[in-house]
């Protein structure tokens, strides 16, 4: 298994969300859900990990966001920062740090990124020609500037790139370009502007080295990666607005500039990691052992529009420090697509189209299980799926608990009933009793080997047939027969169907965490947390005995069934936009 690669500890991170909207499904499903069922797995194994996440504030989706609302950015900020935070933790989603990049520690860190890049000689400065509106005397930089596409004329292009044909190109080959401010209605003119830029080439060699070393990873991510490693340029890390990290040199073109966003973002990361230290532990330092020590594995979680950042220039940024670690695996999702019960057609989410489901909305109408147990089973791990309001049910009621739910419900209810709320001990074991409790080892082991190579689904799937190994084994010993003739026999049945119980409860721990806890709590295991100091194996401890003897309590439903009308209802709310 990768984990027993000699890493001392694991940093995993997931994607900051910009701070300019709500949270939604499509996200979770991609960059948050598997790092938080990663997470728990590892925390449950008695590892040390740390999960940091947090929000990302400053850039052009920000200011446009303000501009469209006729709000600061600081309120933008404020209000968004908290909603997703609280949504998160709705979720489930573990995180350790859920930091900000408008922390003044953040600029800290970002200067000294940029400080060290400069020294290294890896940061340069460049004139170029750039789109300024001469009726909000403003430069227009990313998404401020909208026109045709040079290559498609695809009349709604962004200023660097096309979202219909894919295309990039120098903001100066945009045709017609306009402003995208309300109440502008001036034509852009060109204007010089001196700006930074990271010099990507210098670390083409280093960057190959290090893809090269990565053979395991998703296909998607290497494809994308090298294809940016075989064409670096010199990349632009600065813009001319105020909502950024200010610019740490003293030349008069930096005072009316701020360090790009996508420089600043990853180093959230960093920022968060140290204010985690510092708030858990005191350490102003503690932060240094998660970067810059060799023992440990950093793991990033993100969608697929993220992946040349994290698989390319942040990498580069940090090779350009001299002392940090580079990540050991860039977990790249693809798109999560909304069903459309209407056309029969699966379409991307979108604000226009009102066809998100927030995440708020969602913790709302349904139980935490079922949303953490659909999203997960069709995570669009390697190619984009969609969330079907008729699939969530079908999946949920038919899988979790007509097979994992039933097979804990009926077993624990006829031990209880019959064996005065005791694990039975078990008499002379059969073929099929010795096949059952073999099992529970190999598919344990079976998860957690999915698990480590970021096979989410397939392990999710994995712990659903351990369920119906059970429910085949259940079926074929007949207790709710054997007890009216043969106690001994009835005993060694349950006292069997409760190892299986015991094994689930653990295995579902890092998939499901409100069932596993109802769970531990009936039969009495622990379900122990762990965290960045690690902590006792309560992963393996899915494959030790309840021993017989072991109190039980009166088993209550661990997954209620989700009823069709109330789904056609939710379905029909999100039909009529109100998921969001
Ligand atoms: N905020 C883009 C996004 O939300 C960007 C990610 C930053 S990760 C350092 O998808
Ligand atoms: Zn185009």
């Amino acid at each position: 298994m990768t984990n027993e690669s000699g890493f001392k500890r694991t940093l995993v991170t997931s994607a900051l969300p910009y701070a300019n909207g709500y949270i939604h499904l499509g996200h979770i499903a991609g960059a948050y859900l598997p790092a938080d069922i990663y997470v728990r797995y590892k925390r449950l194994r008695g590892d040390r990990v740390l999960y940091v996440g947090g929000s990302d504030e400053y850039g052009v989706p920000i200011t446009l966001t303000a501009l469209k609302e006729g709000v600061s950015p600081r309120e933008v900020i404020d209000r968004y920062h908290a909603a997703n935070e609280e949504a998160f933790r709705r979720l489930g989603i573990s995180y350790d740090i859920y930091g900000r990049t408008s922390w003044d520690l953040h600029i800290d860190t970002t200067q000294s990124f940029f400080l060290r890049l400069l020294d290294g000689g890896y940061i340069h400065q460049e004139e170029m020609e750039l789109w300024y509106s001469p009726q909000s005397d403003k430069y227009l930089p990313d998404r401020y500037v909208k026109g045709t596409c040079p290559k498609c004329g695809y009349e709604d292009a962004n200023g660097d790139e096309c979202e219909r044909c894919g295309a990039q190109y120098a903001a100066k080959d945009l045709v017609q370009p306009r402003a995208n401010i309300p109440g502008d209605t001036s034509t852009p003119i060109l204007r010089k502007s001196r700006h930074w830029f990271l010099d990507l080439p210098k670390f083409a060699d280093r960057l190959r080295a290090w893809l090269d070393g990565h053979p395991e990873w998703r296909t998607n991510v290497k494809g994308i990666a090298y294809g940016w490693v075989n064409d670096l340029r010199p990349r632009c890390i600065t813009r001319d607005t105020d909502w950024g990290v200010p610019i740490p040199v003293d030349a008069p073109d930096a005072a009316s500039k701020r360090i790009y966003v996508w420089f600043d973002a990853p180093i959230g990361y960093v920022t968060n990691t140290r204010q985690w230290g510092v708030d858990r532990l005191g350490d102003p330092h503690a932060w240094e052992l998660w970067w810059k020590d060799s023992a440990t594995r950093m793991i990033h979680f993100i969608g697929k529009d993220n992946i040349p950042f994290h698989a390319v220039i942040f990498p580069a940024m940090l090779m350009g420090q001299g002392d940090y670690i580079l990540a050991d695996h860039v977990v790249g999702n693809e798109y999560l697509n909304i069903f459309n019960r209407q056309t029969g057609q699966a379409e991307k989410g979108s604000k226009s189209r009102g066809n998100m489901i927030s995440v708020k909305w969602a913790v709302e109408h349904l139980p935490l299980d079922a949303i953490r147990y659909y999203l997960c089973a069709i995570a669009p791990e390697s190619k984009d799926s969609s969330f079907d309001w008729d699939d969530l049910m079908f999946r949920y009621n038919g899988e979790l608990c007509d097979v994992v739910g039933n097979f804990v419900h009926r077993s624990l209810t006829m031990t209880v009933k019959n064996f005065d709320g005791a694990v039975p001990p078990a008499k002379a074991l059969d073929a099929e009793d010795s096949t059952m409790l073999a099992a529970i080892p190999e598919q344990v082991d079976a998860i957690a080997e999915s698990l480590e190579n970021f096979r989410f689904r397939q392990a999710l799937e994995r712990l659903i047939d351990l369920g119906r190994k059970a429910n085949v084994y259940f079926d074929a010993k007949q207790p709710w027969v054997t007890r009216k003739t043969d106690t001994a026999r009835t005993g060694t049945t349950l006292h069997v169907c409760c190892q299986v119980v015991k094994a689930l409860c653990h295995a579902m721990a890092p998939f499901l965490p409100d069932g596993a806890h109802a769970l531990a709590e009936i039969i009495g295991t622990a379900l122990p947390e762990g965290g960045p100091d690690g902590g006792p194996d309560g992963w393996n401890a899915a494959k030790e005995a309840l021993p017989a003897g072991s109190p039980l309590q009166t088993p209550q439903v661990l997954f209620p069934k989700l009823d069709k009308d109330r789904i056609t209802e939710l379905a029909e709310m999100h039909e009529r936009g109100e998921a969001f």
